[in-house]
């Protein structure tokens, strides 16, 4: 985790707990403003702005990082980019297009940059002239040509709007240092003369907005925030996200190139994802995901009860990479026969995954996403409900035998993996539905693994998950802890050790268990990504029974920390 994002979601759960609509609307109006938010389950995000003109180069000079950020990245004066306005001439940019490669895709709905962080406006403005109406050869305002293109196919749209961060007017958000003269001036300034009025006109000007996609709450007023939430009265129907700031929760979580290891049970969510590695389009980006692992994300984040918004960066031409047109042409022809175990889809019944696969829910049916085909054609589903067909989506002439035991369900899977990806087993299911799931106990050689992923957090602390390695953080309250429950067999005398990350002072945690109490300091290691497995000490576990093991931050001397894991292992 980058301790920036830390920083911003810091601010927001400093701030939360409000309830934006909870006044004015019903638990039924929720879930009926909700409604197709819970079906689409995947959307197109669209990062498009003048970014796309450098593409990732000044000056010769090939700048790191996200592409929509080369402004700052590469400290590039305001006149300068601005400049990139006169060669912004997208002329095959042609809405009907995208939005057909969004349906083709299976999304159902598109997210645009209305205005990213450099300040330069998508749409006709009266706000500003700078954007690409007014300051372009294009003179054309692409977002109302979008709306007319996804009122007609269906497709909802929303937009986003960074509120808070424009490095392009005088007053607006930075994070880091500014670096132009003319990007001087006051806060509340800018939001008042640039941001409330060009909410309003993306509010007002393109029919109905499904989703306001705020990005990076700064430090605007909370009187300037109010306002800038009062806006969306204009759309009542609206869906927003949690990054407006001011206390204001919006509607969905929205972790960031990460999936939550049991998403954010109460909440609704949506990962937003890359295809490569940057969301504004870079010319020399090759570095793009595989479709397997798109897909999984998309089943993953479905079976945890999410929405997937993933992006496609547009060059200054207007189109769409071929490589990313490429992947979500594939993740639809799997849509077009899985799409049943998706859309409306709810979340799995078990809380940890199996490892052949994830699990997805409707009413009277469970569906298994076998990512791992077993090669003996036996699938354990270590559930107990009553099955009344099982069946492959790919191919409903093949029907499967399940049988139930004291461990589960058995499917046996006749023949091959329709799918090298994933292949859907649909099973008609009735009655009560219960999960086994096997308590955490010794390993045969007497130690005791703790994942952060089978712990009890509360709200918060959240496990995320990178690149395959779960990961505890937004640790930012030192009233939370984290416990597990697991069983000893062989009693002893165990080392407890725990991978620990920390910045910029040391921390203190306690680590208490059987009314033993462990006080570990935790080392800084410089970044919230990099562990260092830390000796906690000795405790003595001497009976055969359930033990308690519960992760305490210590008042005094505590920071932020992120942690992987406790382990016990058997001492001489
Ligand atoms: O719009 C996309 C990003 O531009 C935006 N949110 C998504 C949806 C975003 N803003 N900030 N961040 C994401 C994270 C910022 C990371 C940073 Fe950096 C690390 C900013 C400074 C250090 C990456 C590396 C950008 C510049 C250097």
């Amino acid at each position: 985790m980058k301790t920036w994002t830390m920083a911003v979601l810091l601010a927001v759960a400093v701030a939360g707990g409000a309830v934006v609509r909870a006044a004015e609307e019903t638990a039924g109006q929720r879930q009926a403003r909700m409604k197709w938010w819970h079906e689409a389950k995947f959307g197109m995000f669209i990062h498009w702005g003048l970014y796309a003109v450098p593409a990732g180069t000044w000056q010769g000079q090939q700048i790191g990082g996200i592409g929509e950020w080369i402004m700052n990245t590469g400290k590039i004066p305001s006149a300068d980019y601005a400049g990139f306005a006169a060669q912004f001439n997208p002329v095959k940019f042609n809405a009907g297009e995208w939005v057909r490669i969004a349906k083709d895709a299976g999304m159902k709905y598109i997210v645009i940059t209305s205005k990213h962080h450099d300040g330069f406006a998508m749409f006709h403005s009266q706000a500003s002239p700078y954007n690409i109406y007014d300051a372009t050869p294009f003179k054309r305002d692409p977002l109302k040509e979008l709306a007319a293109a996804c009122r007609k196919e269906h497709i909802k749209l929303g937009f986003y709007y960074s509120q808070f961060q424009d490095w392009g007017h005088p007053g607006g958000g930075i994070y880091g240092e500014r670096w132009d003269q003319a990007q001087e001036g006051d806060l509340s300034g800018y939001v008042n003369k640039i941001a409330i009025p060009q909410v309003k006109e993306i509010l007002s000007n393109y029919g109905p907005v499904a989703v306001l996609w705020w990005d990076t709450p700064g430090n605007i007023s909370k009187e300037d925030v109010d306002k800038l939430h009062d806006l969306m009265k204009l759309q009542p129907q609206i869906i927003s996200n949690n990054r407006l700031g001011g206390g204001y929760a919006g509607d969905t979580e929205t972790p960031e190139q990460s999936i939550p290891a049991s998403g954010y049970p109460g909440r609704d969510w949506e990962t937003c994802m890359t295809i490569n590695d940057t969301w504004g389009y870079k010319s020399y980006d090759n570095n793009f995901k595989s479709t397997e692992t798109l897909l999984r994300n998309l089943v993953d984040i479905a079976s945890k009860g999410g929405n997937y918004l993933l992006n496609v960066g547009p060059t200054a031409e207007g189109v769409i990479p071929q490589p990313e047109v490429d992947r979500l042409k594939e993740i639809g022809a799997w849509l077009a026969v899985n799409g049943a175990a998706i859309y409306g889809a709810t979340a799995g019944p078990l809380k940890k995954a199996p490892a052949w696969g994830r699990i997805t829910c409707q009413p009277g049916k469970l569906y298994l996403h076998v990512f791992n085909w077993p090669a003996d054609g036996v699938l354990n589903v270590p559930m107990q409900v009553q099955v009344k067909q099982g069946r492959l989506l790919a191919d409903h002439s093949r029907k499967l035998e399940v049988t139930g035991g004291e461990d589960g369900l058995t499917v046996h899977l006749a023949g091959n993996a329709p799918d090298q990806i994933c292949s859907v087993v649909e099973l008609n299911v009735a009655g009560e539905l219960t999960g086994i799931e096997k308590p955490l106990a010794q390993n045969a050689d007497g130690t005791v693994t703790l994942p952060v992923a089978e712990a009890k957090t509360g709200n918060e602390p959240q496990v995320e998950s990178k690149e395959g390695q779960d990961n505890l953080g937004f640790w930012m309250n030192p009233s939370a802890t984290v416990r597990w429950t697991f069983k000893v067999n062989q009693p002893g005398k165990f080392t407890v050790r725990a991978p620990l990350a920390t910045v910029g002072a040391t921390s203190r945690v306690v680590i208490e268990v059987a009314g033993q109490s462990l006080d570990v300091t935790v080392p800084q290691t410089g970044d919230y990504g990099k562990f260092q497995v830390v000796e906690c000490g000795t405790v003595t576990l001497d009976k055969a029974q359930p033990y308690e093991l519960i992760v305490k931050p210590v008042a005094d001397g505590w920071a932020p920390i992120n942690l992987r894991a406790v382990t016990l292992q058997p001492a001489p």
